[in-house]
């Protein structure tokens, strides 16, 4: 079986990112066995603080951050990092290695409380030595490697290293992660169109149009968890269209370009897949403005997305 240590045979960046994959793999294990233990320590719910997106922290969105960055930083790899639940992109002292990397470090987290799945999002890029931060961030055609980690039932790993989409398990047994799903193909024609659509009165007429019109002609059946690396995961492997449109209260989208939108547009037309912010405009071509910015997401099954497309 071949393991997370054959990531150099999986892509033309493999070797490039191995120690940074290794090290939001190693954390994404330490997370996991804190969501396992979080109800008993008590470590559900808020922090009391909101993050840089004026969102309620929770706590384990602090411990997952904290643990993903003191893996990154002393991976040696990594020169840079942006998270979701820090203000700035912060350099890593004394950096040896010259990775930029974009993290979520638990994407989903409010379904904590209900022991729902959550994720971790991250996003690779060969550093940019550049006095302005700013200038680090650059389309996602330019990144070298993305992936999620998805703590279901089982630990996942999903990552793409510049050619085809693979899925790793945890071998807790063994210790180790376990080349389950190689070179994944997402289907299409079938599977589940994913949005929440109570949304629906905040959408602009023409999204409501193109959702029905999708929604007739497709026959697709709805899921929707909530954490985007659950509905994104179960797109991949089953087909059809994870969608979150602009609305009147998200009118830029919900979903964050550089850690969210990004990573999961990689993985998406690694595996065969479309995802666009809107007609006619790729989210890998985006050209970033700021570390937080948002985005409309469509993106799935050639067949659905193209609807959107
Ligand atoms: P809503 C989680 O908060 C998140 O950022 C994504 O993981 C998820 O796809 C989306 O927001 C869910 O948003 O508005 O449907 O709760």
């Amino acid at each position: 079986m071949r393991t997370l240590q054959d990531l150099a045979a999986l892509g033309p960046h493999g070797a490039r990112v191995r120690d940074a994959v290794a090290a939001i793999a190693d954390a994404a294990v330490a997370i996991a066995q804190k969501l396992a233990r979080a109800a008993v320590e008590g470590a559900l719910g808020a922090s009391g603080a909101v993050n840089v997106q004026g969102e309620e922290q929770q706590k384990l969105d602090v411990i997952a951050d904290e643990l993903v960055f003191a893996k990154l930083a002393a991976s040696g790899a990594v020169a840079a990092i942006g998270s979701e639940e820090r203000p700035q992109l912060e350099t890593v002292e004394h950096a040896e290695g010259n990775l930029l990397v974009l993290v979520d470090p638990l994407d989903g987290s409010s379904n904590l409380d209900v022991n729902g799945a959550v994720g971790t999002i991250f996003t690779i890029y060969e550093a940019q030595r550049s006095i302005d931060p700013q200038a680090a961030l650059r389309p996602g055609r330019e990144a070298l490697a993305a992936g999620y980690v998805m703590y279901g039932p089982g630990l996942v790993l999903v990552l793409t290293v510049g050619a085809g989409t693979h899925g790793f398990s945890w071998d807790a047994q063994e210790g180790r992660w376990v080349l389950t799903h190689p070179d994944m193909r997402i289907p299409d024609g079938k599977g589940y169109y994913s949005v929440n659509e109570a949304y629906a009165p905040r959408w602009s007429e023409d999204a409501r149009a193109r959702l029905a019109r999708m929604k007739e002609e497709t026959k697709l059946g709805l899921r929707y968890v909530g954490a985007m690396v659950a509905d994104v995961h179960r797109t991949l492997l089953k087909g059809g269209i994870f969608l979150y449109p602009p609305d009147t209260k998200n009118p830029q989208g919900k979903l964050r370009l550089m850690y969210e939108a990004i990573p999961m547009a990689m993985l998406v037309e690694a595996a065969g897949g479309m995802a666009v912010a809107e007609q006619g405009k790729r989210i890998l071509d985006i050209a970033p403005e700021a570390l937080h910015q948002r985005t409309p997401v469509y993106l799935g099954s050639p067949s659905a997305v193209r609807y959107f497309a």
